[in-house]
């Protein structure tokens, strides 16, 4: 098998984590294939990889997810990564639908594309599921109600995952990271209101890039197949936990 044969597929790699972790992957030598929602983004940064090939996808449609497991010829890697939140709401007026999506794309989500590529990932003999957690899903904060509680669900999924599947030629990674800047979670999340959004890294110095998830990411993937990452926390140096980030005034 030679390496370019091998073949990760990334969710959410229209943007972020995930079209930096397709970079990554792709000058790691994978095949990459990008499946997001927003085709036009996915096709353009495909354009740019080698032996890339982008997949329109909405993880939270199962049925899509299941064909577009049957349209691969293997898989080695999978990154679950498609997620996000809406609002900060605290938990006496949030609204229960924001916390139906989250749950939706941040657990649903993971477990369809999970459940789809398990075939495939098992019988390379050598398969990585990795899941995008966050530290949202190690720990709560104000506010963070609905997210937390989802990225809580991602975390057990991926727990439960590694037990389930231990003696089986698959690792089960979960990557936490926390304040990462990226284009648009935070604009995601505050729907669309830049000033709300930019207030999320006002102050801090350094807040993670995309890129620094994503070598993570590649580096954990990268390990020899019996080294299993079982859990990778990482924040900036300014964020000592979910509720202490150090703002320079
Ligand atoms: C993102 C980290 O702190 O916004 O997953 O919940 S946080």
């Amino acid at each position: 098998m030679t390496a370019a044969a091998r073949t990760a597929v990334v969710t959410g790699a229209s943007s972020g984590i995930g079209a930096a972790t397709a970079r990554q992957l792709a000058e790691a030598g994978y095949r990459v294939i990008l499946a997001a929602r927003r085709k036009d983004r996915i096709e353009a940064l495909a354009a740019e990889l080698p032996h890339a090939e982008a997949y329109a996808l909405d993880v939270t449609d199962r049925a899509a997810v299941d064909a577009f497991a049957a349209s691969l010829d293997r898989c080695d890697v999978l990154v679950a990564n498609a997620g996000g939140a809406l609002g900060t709401d605290p938990v006496a007026t949030a609204d229960p639908a924001d916390w139906r999506a989250m749950y939706e794309v941040n657990v649903l989500g993971v477990l369809n594309v999970v459940q789809a590529l398990l075939p495939a990932l098992t019988a390379t003999g050598d398969g990585t599921v990795v899941v995008l957690s966050s530290t949202a899903g190690h720990g709560t904060y104000e506010g963070g109600g609905g997210y937390v509680a989802a990225k809580h669900g991602a975390h057990v999924l991926t727990e439960t995952l590694r037990l389930e599947l231990c003696g089986q030629p698959v690792r089960v990674i979960e990557i936490a990271p926390g304040m990462v800047k990226t284009d648009e979670f935070a604009l995601t999340r505050f729907r669309g209101d830049e000033s709300r959004a930019a207030k999320v890294y006002e102050g801090v110095a350094e807040p993670l890039t995309a890129e620094d998830v994503a070598e993570t990411i590649s580096w954990a993937v990268t390990r020899p197949a019996h080294v299993n990452i079982d859990l990778l926390v990482v924040r900036p140096r300014a964020q000592a936990s979910n509720t202490k980030v150090h703002r320079e005034s």
